[in-house]
């Protein structure tokens, strides 16, 4: 009998349930349950339907029970930043508010006024984003004081879902340093920042890493899916997933972990804090075994998915691609990680704004459009490769493309042509295995991660792309 895992993945347009098991040496896995997310507007704000989501989590858990195909263990891992407050006697205060709402505007400026945007990265050397959980409590303490002063604990999505399965608590470090709360040389909770912004240090709990379990399935979810199982923690952060499970051991490899967002930079020992990491943005979000992912968050897939809601057909991947080669002639360059595009009305007009701002033509077809976002997003990966190296002193010749995103030939072919360094596609579900290695490493199937990466390199398809396609010559 095999000894299965769950990895529940979560992302912010889909969740999957995928089980993995080892076989002859290979990672197995098998995707059991997928359903949809997406962020809805509440009372003039964006939230996630934190019930619909704990509700699909047991739907997925169940299937186990009906395929007979009992976990060993359990780990869920979704995107980062978003927390949830709970009062003293564990209800939920206010809503799930997602990260591109508009709260946090103005919200850095503020925090400013206590500590500079330099000491602030001196810190924890996290890239400045308004999307940072930080700008969000601050918001919830200038504008819903009441919600801080009730609550009595902070629990981000993933340690939420997991409180609601077990009935336990737990903090993970993983995600704990996307809210930019987390000292960098500590990895620990940063009491002195907390005490500087007036945030509560009640509420934080101590953090947990990687490995670490949470519990067993309370009585009565266990009753409900028809077994019990262990709650263990992955690198609950998603990209911190996914990222553990880059095909390779060379230390000198870029990735770009490509999904809603595209996460592109490198893997190291030490965090980088200072001020020329600072001007160039980059982060160094907390990793597993104490690694680092130093990157820098693009704008990626949603910009695509985005745009396609707008389209009156719903296009094949295949179509998309051959009307995004049409535009080719199409020059125009928008800037990916401009805050605009993060939760614009109509990203088209976005777009077309963008480039009348700029001066440049704006696109008007379908296949402009599509060629416009490809391009720009390739170019912004091309001038990232050239920061990276030239922030790391280094060179590096190969670039690894893991999550969903990997699939998009187009783009592959693009980033080819940008960055100049050869380019691997795979593995798809680089999260959920990520996930899943979390949970085999706990269990021992691996000694070690780079024993782990070795095996997802040979159990995965992960494919050179080739030069020949779309051709760019004319
Ligand atoms: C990717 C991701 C990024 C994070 C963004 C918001 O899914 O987790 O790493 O910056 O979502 O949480």
């Amino acid at each position: 009998m095999e000894n299965y895992y769950l990895a529940i993945d979560i992302g912010a347009s889909s969740g999957r349930h995928i089980l993995g098991w080892m076989e002859n040496g290979k990672m197995r896995i098998e995707e059991i349950y997928r359903f949809e997310n997406h962020l809805e507007d509440k009372d003039g704000e964006l939230c996630w339907d934190i019930e619909r989501l704990f509700a699909e989590v047991v739907k997925g858990i169940r299937k186990c029970g009906e395929l007979n195909r009992i976990p060993k263990s359990i780990g869920i891992d979704t995107w980062g930043v978003d927390f949830i407050l709970l009062d003293k006697d564990n209800k939920m205060l206010g809503d799930a508010v997602g990260y591109r709402d508009s709260r946090t505007k103005g919200m850095d400026k503020k925090v400013y006024e206590i500590i500079s945007e330099k000491d602030l990265y001196k810190r924890n050397g996290i890239q400045k984003m308004l999307i940072n959980t930080i700008y969000h409590l601050y918001s919830v303490k200038l504008n819903k004081p009441e919600l801080l002063e009730k609550a009595e604990h902070f629990l981000m999505i993933p340690e939420y879902l997991n409180y609601r399965l077990t009935g336990i608590m737990k903090n993970e470090y993983t995600n704990a340093t996307t809210t930019q709360l987390v000292n960098a040389e500590s990895c620990d909770w940063d009491w002195e920042l907390m005490d500087m912004l007036g945030l509560p240090r009640r509420i934080f709990g101590k953090l947990h890493m990687p490995k670490e379990s949470v519990g067993m399935l309370k009585p009565d979810i266990a009753k409900e899916v028809g077994f019990s199982s262990e709650v263990v923690l992955p690198a609950t952060h998603d990209t911190g997933s996914a990222v553990l499970s880059v095909p390779t051991n060379d230390e000198e490899a870029i990735y770009i972990s490509s999904g809603t967002w595209s996460l592109m930079g490198i893997e190291r020992l030490i965090p980088d804090c200072t001020e020329v990491s600072r001007i160039h943005n980059f982060t160094n979000e907390g990793g597993y075994h104490y690694r680092y992912r130093y990157l820098k968050n693009i704008m990626g897939l949603w910009m695509m998915q985005s745009i396609r809601k707008e389209f009156p057909h719903k296009y094949t991947f295949e179509e998309l691609f051959t009307l995004a080669y049409i535009g080719r002639y199409f020059k125009s360059i928008v800037d990916v990680t401009d805050i605009c595009f993060l939760a614009p009305k109509s990203m088209k007009q976005a777009v077309q704004e963008y480039c009348r701002k700029t001066d440049q033509p704006e696109p008007q077809t379908e296949c402009e459009l599509l060629f416009c976002v490809y391009n720009s997003l390739a170019k912004c990966y091309g001038d990232v490769v050239n920061e990276i190296e030239k922030v790391t002193e280094n060179n590096y010749e190969n670039i690894y493309v893991v999550g969903g995103g990997c699939q998009d030939r187009f783009l592959n072919r693009l980033t080819a042509l940008y960055t100049k360094k050869n380019i691997y596609a795979g593995p798809v579900e680089a999260t959920a295995i990520g996930n899943l290695t979390a949970q085999m490493l706990k269990a021992d199937e691996f000694s070690d991660l780079a024993h782990a990466r070795r095996v997802i390199a040979k159990s995965f398809a992960v494919k050179k792309v080739n030069d020949d396609e779309f051709c760019f010559e004319d």
